[in-house]
């Protein structure tokens, strides 16, 4: 009796095992992640159907203007779940946004700095220059900074944003 039900279990271990795992949302290109309530995964289409922006900005490095067009920072944030205006007070005021692109150049923005209460940063998060989809290097997804004076923040390729809580750090007794 114990032998088989050695087996038995044994079979639906394998059978877990071999179930392949849920396949990745090809379509998924922006991920939402960390220190989120909701965490977010969206396509273009999805961004697409979102409150839209559009920035007139002169870029810093080729002074040519530009038309950008996609969604706020800030509305990503609230869909998922980040505190914000009156919300965002205590430890969220030491927690900052990790943006990533897929060469591996990454940013930081602190949540106040994207926040509408504390200033009027207008960061978005851009699908489209001067109307056209941003291809090759430029996207398909950028983050487009107008304020920054230089545009290093500009973070062409973006995959992801990271909500990041620093941890209060324990200082020595004997300080
Ligand atoms: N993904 C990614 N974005 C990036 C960078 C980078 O190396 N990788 N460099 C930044 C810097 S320092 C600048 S000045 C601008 C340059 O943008 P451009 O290459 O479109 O002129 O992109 C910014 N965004
Ligand atoms: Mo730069």
């Amino acid at each position: 009796m114990q032998i088989l039900v050695g087996i038995l279990c044994a079979i639906l271990a394998f059978s877990q095992q071999s179930k392949p795992s849920t396949p990745p949302d090809a379509s998924a290109i922006l991920r939402v992640t960390g220190d989120v309530a909701t965490p977010l995964s969206l396509s273009l289409s999805d961004l697409k159907a979102l409150p839209r922006k559009t920035l007139k900005v002169v870029n810093p490095h080729d002074k040519q203007e530009e038309a950008y067009e996609g969604v706020a920072v800030q509305e990503l944030l609230r869909r998922a779940g980040v505190p914000q205006n009156e919300k965002l007070r205590g430890t969220a005021m030491a927690s900052y946004v990790l943006a990533e692109a897929s060469d591996g150049y990454r940013v930081l923005f602190s949540l106040a700095e994207l926040d509408s209460d504390f200033q009027d940063s207008e960061v978005i998060i851009a699908d489209t220059m001067n109307g056209s989809a941003l291809g090759g290097k430029q996207g398909p997804l950028k983050m487009v900074a107008p304020h920054d004076k230089r545009p290093a923040r500009w973070i062409r390729m973006l995959k992801s944003l990271t909500v990041v809580t620093v941890v209060p750090q324990k200082l020595p007794t004997d300080h």
